[in-house]
């Protein structure tokens, strides 16, 4: 039995008869409430009452990283900050994050959401959640909280990082699920054989795992060596954060929460929408939300949905895992990374040039990102405890504003290959079974 029937097993009509109703007053509720939508439809000479059927989300306008970069903190909040009781924040494309603002209705909305994951997931209220995902601006660690407490479960919030305590509170607390992403549980399982500490004879039977690309040869590696079932989660932070698709017992596909996301998916390249089961980019426009509703947001992650009877008799929209992204975003450790915020921090740096590459590598399970950015001549003919100040210098800048670690190089004045056309930033050196 899912968590929440009603709208898990509604019949597809209902669902729809539903989703229209809330997507009207979604499109109203923007127009009234937010100059920036209120603009963009006008422009578009859509108004509200435009809206008859859910096709005509096709008439709204797409909503871009860029345009909550440039309405940063809080101009698309369609309520006054007195009424925004929490505010979330991930990585943006240049210096600045962007915001997620959450009224007390949006948190209860969430924690809704996380608690039917959480369940579709086969957590229970009698299991012993570890909660490893990092807590604080970013959505994972709180979201999960959140859920896994609507649930009864007994909440463990470790957070991400001291690998070795979370196998000790792993092994002493008998926690019987790991919340984490999945490159994560990677490291503590290879961390646990290295402490010969055999995760497979502990309680621990279960993972919700997200925030990053994962294999299925990756999924299987994991279930294999921790002797756990291991499920999926996905969301982001301009929705909710993780809750928006969750994974079922038949782990053939995610589930969308429709009664608070209307999906899309559009051609990447044209944008027109495309038919049922087509591959191209997601969309999702929020039908509920509150502090900062949401027009079709365009993810620029990619897959295709089914529209079936699910073997666990939801019948809530399927999306296939993810297949990759239609941008450079780069997600190391949880965080995401663009190309173009790097550069940013690197031209605030006087002693190095704008020339870099970022090769993306792995450290054991882990994403590491290496940077390599060309010093100043002057600065690389000081000598190497020169650059090496440097290199702390840009690194420490790095994790100063983005909290993630990376390794940083210094190279010769002329050591990249300088573009003829679209330089090549990334260079991805994984393993491709690993990517
Ligand atoms: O990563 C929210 C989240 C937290 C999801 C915990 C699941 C678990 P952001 O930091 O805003 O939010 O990053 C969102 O991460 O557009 C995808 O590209 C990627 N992503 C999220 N879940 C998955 C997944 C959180 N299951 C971006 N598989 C998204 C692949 C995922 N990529």
């Amino acid at each position: 039995m899912p968590w929440n029937d009603t709208f898990e097993c509604m019949p597809v009509v209902d669902l729809q008869k539903f989703q229209l109703e809330k997507l009207k007053e979604t499109v109203a509720y923007a127009y009234e409430r937010v100059p920036f939508y209120r603009r963009k439809l006008e422009e578009l000479k859509v108004k509200p009452g435009d809206i008859q059927c859910l096709e005509d989300v096709a008439k709204l306008p797409f909503t871009v990283k860029n345009d909550l970069r440039d309405n940063y903190p809080f101009g698309l909040c369609a309520v006054p900050l007195k009424e925004v009781v929490r505010v979330h924040a991930s990585s943006g494309t240049t210096g600045k994050p962007i915001t997620g603002p959450y009224t007390a209705d949006d948190l209860e909305q969430w924690t809704e959401c996380m608690a039917r994951s959480l369940w579709s997931a086969g957590i229970r209220p009698d299991d012993i959640a570890q909660n490893a995902y990092g807590h604080g601006l970013f959505t994972g660690g709180l979201g999960f909280h959140q859920g896994a407490t609507r649930l009864g479960c007994t909440v463990v919030p470790t957070s991400s990082g001291l690998t070795e305590r979370q196998i000790m509170l792993m092994k002493d607390f008998g926690s019987t699920a790991l919340l984490s992403t999945p490159s994560y549980a990677l490291t503590i399982a290879e961390r646990a054989e290295e402490l010969k500490v055999n995760i497979r004879d502990l309680p621990l039977r279960i993972g919700v795992f997200g925030a990053e690309p994962w294999t299925i040869a990756m999924r299987e590696e994991i279930e294999r060596r921790m002797g756990i079932r291991a499920m999926e989660a996905y969301g982001l932070t301009e929705l909710c954060g993780p809750g928006i698709a969750f994974d079922c017992e038949a782990q053939d596909g995610l589930h969308i929460n429709e009664d608070h996301f209307l999906a899309e998916i559009v051609d990447p390249g044209t944008f027109e929408p495309l038919p049922l089961g087509e591959k191209g980019e997601l969309i999702f426009t929020s039908l509920q939300r509150r502090a900062m509703p949401m027009l079709r947001y365009r993810t620029k992650d990619i897959t295709r949905f089914r529209r079936e009877t699910c073997a666990c008799g939801r019948t809530l929209l399927k999306m296939d895992k993810l297949s990759g992204r239609t941008d450079d975003m780069l997600i190391i450790s949880g965080v995401n990374v663009f190309p173009s915020q790097i550069e940013a921090l690197l031209l605030e740096i006087p002693e190095v040039e704008p020339q870099y590459r970022l090769l993306v590598r792995k450290k054991g399970y882990l994403d590491h990102l290496v940077v390599q950015v060309e010093g100043k001549k002057e600065i690389y003919e000081a000598g190497a405890e020169k650059r090496l100040e440097i290199e702390a210098k840009v690194s420490g800048h790095i994790k100063g504003m983005m909290g993630v670690g990376v390794e940083v190089n210094i190279v010769e004045p002329k050591f990249i290959t300088r573009s003829e056309g679209k330089a090549l930033r990334v260079v991805d050196e994984r393993p491709k079974h690993l990517r």
